[in-house]
């Protein structure tokens, strides 16, 4: 009956959303959004090197001319792509097993999409895999989008097609005669897929070598990086050449981890430090890009998640949104919450990461104490990183029961959202 939405909505005013709005609050009123979601792309590869070469060339000469996001957090979990999907449309939690875009798929949203069509905006999705993979094609048309490009907008032959499916550089380059024949303004979403688990390539692809180490999956993921990468510049390319890019903003962001712990050994060779939990929480960094076409940017270190996604896009396109529930901030905010809670309920605060139990120091990276076993004074029990533990495992748990219990249902966004759900595309 959604009796727990006003202690939620009560939470999210207080704690999880900036009172004020930022300079940059309108600063891309009605530009197109070209939201490019790079698979499994962590940040460890960008302004780093393989047998001497740059991994991600074109991403590193970006920076200089966006926003870009240092510290900036997957908080995915099984769902993969699809969790970063709902973190972003959403800026609500995935859950901590299984999907929410399987499990939870037919639940009333308040998602950027269906924001940005009373805005005006046409919405779609690029991605060219099987449209019910992940359940995208029923979350994409309960959540608002006008239109789903899936596997069937695509000529995918065997020459054109490696792993997963269409390789990067065919998939952005056949997109363009649909991107170009959209109303605008749009909003769209480009899932790339040839960077994904194995990592494999064709030769003639390569344009760096393998790494040598006894991971062949940390070995082959260098040239994939590169391969998106080079993508990424043909798109920008092609944009340019369409005259979409002027009227455009265009957003990068890797949506989880590609190397995951089995392949700690090689990848603390190749980083030359052991990956301590401390470590390995920072692997969990992804590159997040927003380039404005004209703006300077620059490069932002505070600590951000892909929950902060929504607050602010909706802030650069000058939406108001002042009874949404998100509980991530506008990046460009200046009251932001101090802590990103990766869904596992371990966490980044602006002084300490929590990882494995085990609490460190942010900038140092020094292990500061073991967490209380319950055999010490009541006094040493008090953990530095408890009380953000506490606020991490409260805000994941109304982000549970806002999914669990539906309660979007009961709860008036102050928009004539109650006509358009009830419209089918
Ligand atoms: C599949 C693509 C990759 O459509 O999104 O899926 P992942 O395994 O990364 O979730
Ligand atoms: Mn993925």
């Amino acid at each position: 009956d959604g009796n727990e939405m006003p202690e939620i909505t009560e939470y999210v005013k207080e704690k999880a959303t900036s009172k004020e709005k930022s300079d940059l609050f309108g600063v891309a009123e009605d530009k197109n959004v070209i939201f490019v979601s790079l698979e499994s792309v962590q940040s460890f590869v960008i302004n780093n090197e393989v047998n001497g070469e740059e991994i991600t060339p074109f991403l590193n000469d970006l920076i200089d001319e966006s926003y870009y996001f240092e510290n900036f957090y997957h908080q995915t979990e099984q769902g993969k792509t699809s969790d970063s999907e709902f973190l972003v449309e959403n800026s609500l939690y995935p859950l901590s097993r299984g999907a929410v875009f399987f499990t939870h798929g037919q639940n009333e949203y308040n998602a950027t999409p269906e924001i940005l069509n009373e805005e005006g905006y046409f919405t779609s999705v690029f991605h060219a895999n099987n449209k019910s993979f992940w359940n995208r094609d029923v979350m994409y048309n309960n959540i608002g989008y006008d239109k789903f490009f899936d596997l069937d907008s695509y000529e995918v032959t065997e020459d054109n097609s490696i792993g997963w499916g269409l390789k990067d550089k065919p998939f952005f380059e056949q997109s363009m005669k649909y991107l170009e024949s959209q109303q605008q303004p749009f909003y769209s979403k480009f899932i790339t897929l040839t960077n994904h688990y194995p990592f494999d390539l064709s030769e003639e692809d390569a344009s760096i070598d393998q790494y040598d180490s006894n991971s062949k999956t940390l070995n082959q993921y260098f040239p994939t990086v590169r391969y998106t990468d080079e993508a990424v510049e043909q798109f920008f390319k092609e944009l340019k050449e369409s005259g979409l890019y002027e009227d455009s903003i265009i957003v990068l962001m890797g949506d989880h981890y590609g190397i995951s712990e089995f392949h700690n050994k090689a990848m603390g060779q190749y980083l030359g430090k052991e990956i301590t939990p401390y470590e390995h929480i920072q692997l969990q960094r992804v590159p997040f890009f927003i380039h404005i076409p004209g703006e300077e940017g620059g490069v932002i270190s505070d600590i951000a998640g892909q929950i902060d996604v929504k607050p602010t896009i909706l802030s650069l396109l000058g939406v108001e949104s002042e009874k949404d529930i998100t509980f991530g901030t506008d990046l460009f905010a200046e009251d932001r919450k101090n802590f990103i809670a990766l869904r596992n309920g371990d966490f980044i605060s602006d002084k300490y990461v929590y990882s494995k139990g085990q609490c460190y120091d942010r900038q140092s990276g020094e292990l500061l104490e073991k967490e209380p076993t319950g055999l010490e004074q009541p006094e040493d029990t008090e953990g530095l990183c408890q009380p953000v533990k506490e606020k991490v495992e409260k805000e994941l748990s109304y982000s549970d029961q806002i999914i669990y219990g539906d309660l979007f249902r009961f709860y008036d966004f102050g928009n004539s959202e109650s006509e358009s759900s009830e419209s089918e595309q």
